[in-house]
């Protein structure tokens, strides 16, 4: 093996040489992955030394779904608020754990981007050590160019496929930042001892089949029959080349996803009839990860239409998940339809 020509491709370079390539680039979305990529260097910090630093537990609040707020929850909504907040370049915001819009500081009133986050993702996993996640979509306004007063929750309602970037971090062995800007998938592993991210999965493209499946299995006493006849054929007679196929999963989004785009796979959280809408969020669970599957050549569904046509009509609207290898996802709702 050769250990002496490692990629010298930073974030940064590759962000600013894609600016350079695009004539239109003004350089404002450059510096919101920028404040981003930083937000995530100072998270994954964070979520190294919590443990040291007294920062695992609960805070005692419940967030705006009812859940326990994790002291790393709230670190990393207060990192990110501040690096973006900071960059200048966002008009409204939208937080897993913060109940409405948040606005951006006067003078930044006429920025041309709003931004949904779950600043961490898979809260569950944090104090036992198992990897967890930022998700983030970035979406233009629609009246740019107009001051906002105060913070309008109906520029969120415009559709995963009007987003203009989306990316996510996974705090695991490495910490590793993919994004897309829709001109394919992109992955960067931060190197400690340099605090850079470094080039590491260029053009990301996901196998158009797999041999694992991800979701919850507890919940299938309430799946729709089309969801569990399909698990029940991967278990019996594999995927569609008839290969057998494993079950893995993490319970951290971020985690069964990345595994699901570098290996191929399936990852699901249905419907189903205790939670018609499913479990996860549709700004900034969903519809990002829905982006970076299509860019890399899978698919994202509800069950019912395309994660990327749903437009939601709440900023912490839940929509199901069904998500990966093409053939899978296309079996999956073969299955839905003749159920
Ligand atoms: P969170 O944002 O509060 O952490 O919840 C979302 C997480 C996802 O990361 C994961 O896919 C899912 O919840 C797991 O849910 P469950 O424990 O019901 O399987
Ligand atoms: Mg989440």
């Amino acid at each position: 093996m050769d250990f002496t020509s490692p990629s010298t491709i930073t974030l940064q370079s590759f962000i600013r040489d894609a600016e350079r390539r695009s004539e239109s680039s003004t350089g404002d979305l450059s510096k919101v992955l920028l404040a981003i990529a930083l937000g995530t260097k100072v998270v994954s910090q964070g979520v190294n030394r919590a443990g040291l630093a007294s920062m695992l537990g609960m805070t005692g609040e419940k967030n705006v779904q009812g859940e326990d707020v994790q002291q790393l929850d709230e670190y990393a909504d207060q990192v990110f608020n501040a690096v973006l907040g900071r960059s200048g370049q966002f008009v409204s915001m939208v937080s897993e754990e913060r109940e409405s819009v948040i606005s951006a500081a006067r003078g930044d009133q006429f920025s041309k981007y709003i931004i949904a986050f779950d600043p961490l993702d898979g809260s569950s996993n944090i104090d036992v050590n198992v990897s967890i996640g930022t998700i983030f979509g970035i979406y233009k306004r629609e009246s740019s160019g107009t001051a906002v007063s105060e913070s309008d929750p109906s520029e969120f309602f415009q559709g995963g496929k009007n987003q203009i970037a989306a990316g996510y971090t996974i705090y695991g062995s490495s910490t590793m930042f993919v994004f897309t800007t829709g001109e394919g998938v992109f992955g960067f592993t931060l190197d400690p001892t340099i605090g850079e991210f470094i080039l590491t999965n260029p053009d990301m493209k996901m196998p158009e089949n797999g041999t694992v499946y991800s979701c919850n299995e507890a919940n299938s006493p309430n799946w729709s029959a089309g969801t569990s006849k399909y698990i029940e054929k991967l278990k019996t007679s594999g995927n569609t080349q008839g290969e057998k196929c494993s079950h893995r999963y993490v319970g951290s989004l971020v985690a069964d996803f990345h595994r699901t785009l570098l290996k191929g796979g399936i990852f699901l959280y249905p419907g189903d009839s205790k939670n018609k809408s499913g479990k996860l969020r549709y700004l900034y669970e969903c519809a990002p990860m829905a982006m970076i599957v299509e860019q890399a050549g899978g698919l994202a569904t509800s069950g019912e239409e395309d994660i990327s046509e749903i437009v939601p009509n709440d900023i912490h609207q839940r929509s199901p998940l069904i998500i990966g290898s093409k053939e899978m996802v296309e079996e999956f709702l073969d299955f839905q339809k003749n159920s």
